[in-house]
């Protein structure tokens, strides 16, 4: 089971890509049976809207609903994946992060109970990166924090210049990365959905 981890801010466009990656991995079946790709959503609050419209479109989606999956051990990540490997057993299981998540947490989690390693790809909102930036520091340079795939969405929205300085200051935070820009609205490229999906 191939894990991947869709991490960034409040409304950066996780669902959004999440979407366009699923069907890809869907798309990508070679054998008889078609690739089993299973969503965790982490959302806050009581009300699930993501998992609503993942299970829409054909999905099977677990709810982790009981607070940030990304602090400290959390038990119902575990079970829950658990869970979806002994019902399921998909060949890909892309976690959804709440948008305070630090994704780089999620993965030790990961690592260091259940022995999984997993793929880290972080979305950063073009639109709202400089007002955010700043106050919001911790988070949004945490979320950006081993990330193996940094993609700057709402590229739609953000004129060159803009776009230019968000990047010069991503290289210089996770230098690692492989970063590529999007607009999680429009189809994303093949190669950088197979990017995300195998590095
Ligand atoms: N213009 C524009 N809008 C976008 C883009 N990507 C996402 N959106 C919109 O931004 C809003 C939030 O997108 P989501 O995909 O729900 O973002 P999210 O990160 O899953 O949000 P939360 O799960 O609530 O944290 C939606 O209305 C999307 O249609 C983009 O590239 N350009
Ligand atoms: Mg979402």
């Amino acid at each position: 089971m191939k894990i991947l981890i869709l991490g960034g801010f409040l409304g950066s466009g996780k669902t959004s890509v999440l979407l366009q990656l699923a069907r890809y991995l869907v798309e990508q079946s070679t054998g008889d049976s078609p690739t089993r790709v299973a969503i965790i959503e982490n959302e806050i609050g009581q009300i699930g809207i993501d998992d609503k419209l993942l299970r829409s479109c054909g999905y099977t989606v677990t709810d982790i609903f009981s607070g940030c999956v990304c602090c400290s051990l959390n038990s119902d990540l575990i079970s829950g994946i658990q869970e979806i490997r002994k019902e399921t057993d998909p060949q890909w299981l892309v976690i959804e992060a709440t948008g305070v998540a630090f994704p780089d947490k999620i993965a030790e989690t990961l690592f260091k109970n259940l022995g999984l390693e997993s793929r880290i790809i972080t979305l950063v909102d073009a639109k709202r990166w400089q007002r955010i930036r700043i106050p919001l520091e911790n988070l949004i340079i945490g979320q950006l924090n081993d990330a193996h795939l940094i993609l700057l969405n709402k590229t739609d929205l953000v004129e060159e210049a803009e776009l230019l300085a968000i990047e010069s200051e991503l290289q210089e935070l996770n230098d690692a990365a492989r970063k590529f820009r999007i607009s999680g609205i429009r189809p994303i490229e093949a190669a950088i959905l197979q990017v995300m999906a195998h590095g």
